[in-house]
């Protein structure tokens, strides 16, 4: 895991990293402690107010009847502003920007919640989507040469080594491969970093959270970026109120997808030609 400096850092050493490297990225004291702390306030508000939500990779927390500990709030962006303001981070839009293409778009964004005592997640992918151990229904040659997915923890408590900051094996995202029981996991380190920063991660990255063996919960915003191209896992627009859509930041617009006109309905747009460099050049 390589630790940048938010004043002064170089986005092609930082890409390299995330590409070729360990595959983790952290920044230090990006947020305001006040910020993260109304974050925190809110997603504990509603992680104790709601039914238990879908999670994923969590068969022994299942079996062992201790699925309740690990909690996710879904759909952050119509829940708060504060969830908007977290996301717009000028780091974020740099370094995307050059990852994924000016025009990234966000996948998922939620909160994952661990109670003292939860077990952790199997190790995992998060793109090419998170079924990938079914491999004959993705492309063949498909392979990580090129990012089409970053992910972004922003930790509301202290992830640490006991309290279950996601584990990950460095530089297992240069071999796009789903991890399993014959794998070599040995290397496996995890993502320890504090309220205030901004971590960094491939998708591709074998990662999953790890249990927490402290006294305190663990809880962090996950956020999946893409590029404008790749089918997001989460339906983040269709709960959002018009009201939301038409009066969010252009970050915000971007985010969701809301500038990028496909999947159009071609056969009711008024458009008669508007893509091609000879109509650019006109
Ligand atoms: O909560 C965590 O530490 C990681 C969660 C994760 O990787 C996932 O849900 O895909
Ligand atoms: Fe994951």
């Amino acid at each position: 895991m390589l630790t940048a400096d938010k004043e002064d850092y170089n986005k092609q050493t930082l890409i390299n990293e995330l590409l070729l490297g360990s595959g983790v990225v952290v920044f230090k004291n990006v947020y305001d402690l006040n910020d993260i702390g109304l974050a925190r306030e809110l997603i504990n508000k509603l992680a104790s107010n709601q039914e238990q939500k879908e999670s994923h990779f969590n068969a022994e927390a299942e079996s062992s009847g201790k699925i309740h500990l690990q909690q996710r709030v879904w759909n952050l962006f119509g829940k708060s502003d504060i969830f908007s303001k977290l996301i717009s981070n000028d780091i974020i839009f740099d370094l995307m920007s050059s990852f994924l293409g000016t025009e990234f778009t966000c996948g998922s964004y939620c909160a994952s919640r661990l109670l003292p005592g939860a077990p952790g997640q199997e190790l995992h992918i998060d793109y090419p989507y998170w079924d990938f151990y079914k491999s004959e229904t993705f492309p063949v040659g498909l392979n990580s040469s090129f990012p089409q997915n970053c992910q972004v923890t922003i930790p509301l408590d202290v992830c640490s080594e006991l309290s279950g900051a996601t584990a990950y094996v460095p530089g297992s995202q240069k071999k796009l491969h789903y991890p399993n029981n014959n794998d070599d996991f040995s290397n496996r380190k995890q993502m320890v970093a504090d309220p205030g920063d901004l971590v960094f991660f491939n998708g591709n990255c074998w990662h999953g959270a790890s249990s927490n063996n402290s006294e305190e919960q663990r809880a962090a915003l996950l956020i999946e970026f893409l590029p404008k191209y790749v089918k997001p896992v989460e339906d983040l627009v269709t709960y959002l109120s018009d009201d939301f859509k038409n009066n969010c930041s252009e970050r915000i617009k971007q985010l969701l997808g809301l500038n990028y006109k496909y999947p159009k309905i071609m056969d009711v747009s008024k458009t008669l030609n508007d893509i091609g460099l000879g109509y650019k050049a006109k």
